[in-house]
């Protein structure tokens, strides 16, 4: 049974997917889709990929893209400590609640503010305007601000007191407006602390 991973670490999902399996020692085959040479666009990724995108992974025959679904799928499929994607039908409901909501509040967010600061300024060889990057701004602030307030109101991690695989997508997204200059744990305390733990990962 081979595991394949379609990737490119300049990928959030990808990192995600690219972490989660190296930390459970979970062997796979890397291959590389080089977002900066536009290789998701070549007509033999689109046999794999239909929507050019990645993460996808392939296990044999079996083809599959979307980082949540593929997260997922390689908990069934392989032999993964209980605590990334707990077992117990509530507390991993809980976790899927996180990556649900993350699409469109985490990843939207600092994903959105790391293109119009940072990405499309350098493609396009002009600087940001400050009232977007403003704008932007603003909305991935009230969404950290949701992270310090909600999800880590009470507890170590995002779910809960142990690390799940939700902590490790949203660090990936958290790396975006790093990249860009802004630091997401200014005037955070929790957040701080939740990203001295989860970046380093002590389990
Ligand atoms: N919902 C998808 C998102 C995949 C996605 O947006 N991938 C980006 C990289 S982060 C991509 O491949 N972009 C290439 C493009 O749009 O040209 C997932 O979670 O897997």
């Amino acid at each position: 049974m081979t595991l394949k991973l379609y990737y490119d670490l300049l990928s959030q999902p990808s990192r995600a997917l690219y972490i989660f399996l190296k930390i459970c020692d979970i062997p796979f085959e890397q291959k590389i889709v080089n977002l900066k040479n536009l290789e998701q666009y070549t007509s033999e990724f689109e046999q794999i990929n239909p929507f050019k995108k990645i993460p996808v992974i392939e296990h044999n025959d079996f083809k599959l893209i979307e980082s949540v679904g593929i997260t997922r799928y390689i908990c069934r499929e392989f032999k993964v400590d209980d605590h990334w994607y707990p077992s117990d039908s509530k507390h991993q409901a809980k976790v899927d609640e996180y990556l649900e909501w993350q699409h469109l509040n985490t990843r939207l967010h600092c994903a959105s503010y790391f293109l119009i600061k940072f990405l499309n300024p350098l493609m396009q060889n002009r600087p940001a305007k400050p009232e977007k990057v403003a704008e932007f701004e603003s909305r991935m602030s009230n969404c950290l601000d949701i992270i310090e307030n909600v999800w880590l109101k009470d507890t170590q991690f995002l779910i809960g007191n142990t690390i799940s695989v939700a902590d490790i997508f949203c660090a990936c997204e958290l790396e975006q407006p790093r990249m860009a200059g802004y630091d997401p744990r200014k005037g955070r305390p929790r957040l701080t602390a939740w990203m001295k733990k989860t970046f380093i990962c002590p389990i």
